[in-house]
């Protein structure tokens, strides 16, 4: 049987393909586990400073596979609420949690939980062909993976209900447009691009990256004081380490910053002090 995840350990980087072409890279439980164990393998491996998740074929992702599994059956309907909770759920827990920057190549269409998948990644390039479809109201659904988070904050929440609402395709240039996503690449060029990019992440800063994703972690929940404080103690924290030092440094010797292997875990900051 085929992988339904495929990862790649590169120079720094991994990268996860979501391997189940025929349907679209739809999730079943077997990949949506695949997919689960890669991320903790990410999220363990030191040399692993940023990471890259794309989809094999000609969709990103067309979202929960629809088949027996969530029919009606003998003991009743689909139990959806422990389907989302145990899994879809927990693959956007572990992609925000990851410390490193996450990069989604979107190179075909992501639908329904496969659109929560790309927009909880940190920077989302899709191929010019790629689309976005909203598309659990299609079939009686409401929107999950984090998907009545994710919209409204980053489109407005006029654009956002009636995405949700109509399931409307939104075509890559729109999303673009509309600051869903972060850039449309042509498809030629689309996996060099976001190979290159998650490259050069992997050789960025990589502790301050983290503290920098604590910071928008925290955000949507903060006022501007419990933000203001956050950000005086992550940058008290990037201050003391070796990231800013080296950034200083080559700056000061104009040249180019040899950040260093980050130290793991990286500090935690939550709530306001004081
Ligand atoms: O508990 C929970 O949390 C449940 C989770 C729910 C979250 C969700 O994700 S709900 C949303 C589920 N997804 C969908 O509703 C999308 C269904 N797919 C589509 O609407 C369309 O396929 C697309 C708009 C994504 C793409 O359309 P198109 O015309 O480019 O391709 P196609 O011909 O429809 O699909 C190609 C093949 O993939 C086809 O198989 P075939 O006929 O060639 O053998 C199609 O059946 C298969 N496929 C596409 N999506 C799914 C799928 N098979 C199973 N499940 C799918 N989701």
């Amino acid at each position: 049987m085929t992988d339904p995840i495929r990862i790649d350990r590169r120079d720094g980087w991994h990268r996860i393909t979501l391997n189940r072409p025929d349907k679209l890279n739809a999730a079943n439980e077997a990949m949506l586990a695949a997919l689960l164990a890669a991320l903790d393998d990410a999220a363990a491996d030191p040399a692993c400073r940023a990471l890259l998740l794309t989809g094999e074929g000609r969709g990103f992702c067309a979202g929960q596979e629809l088949g027996p599994a969530v029919l009606p059956g003998p003991d009743g309907p689909p139990d959806l609420e422990r389907l989302a909770s145990s899994y879809h759920h927990e693959v956007i827990r572990r992609l925000r949690a990851l410390p490193i920057p996450v990069v989604c190549a979107v190179n075909g269409v992501a639908a329904g939980a496969g659109a929560s998948f790309a927009l909880a990644c940190d920077i989302v390039l899709a191929a010019r062909s790629a689309s976005f479809v909203i598309a659990f109201a299609r079939i009686g659904l409401v929107p999950d993976s984090g998907a009545s988070f994710f919209l409204p904050r980053l489109i407005g929440e006029a654009r956002a209900r009636a995405l949700a609402l109509l399931a409307d395709p939104v075509p890559a240039a729109q999303a673009e447009l509309w600051g869903l996503i972060w850039r449309v690449v042509d498809d030629a060029a689309l996996a060099a691009e976001a190979e290159a990019l998650t490259a050069k992440l992997a050789a960025g800063p990589t502790a301050a990256y983290a503290l920098i994703k604590q910071a928008f972690a925290a955000s949507p929940s903060n006022d501007l004081a419990a933000q203001l404080d956050l950000e005086a103690r992550l940058q008290g924290a990037a201050g003391r380490g070796a990231d800013f030092a080296e950034g200083v440094r080559a700056f000061l010797d104009k040249r180019p910053p040899v950040f260093p292997p980050p130290v793991f875990p990286p500090p935690v900051f939550t709530g306001r002090t004081g």
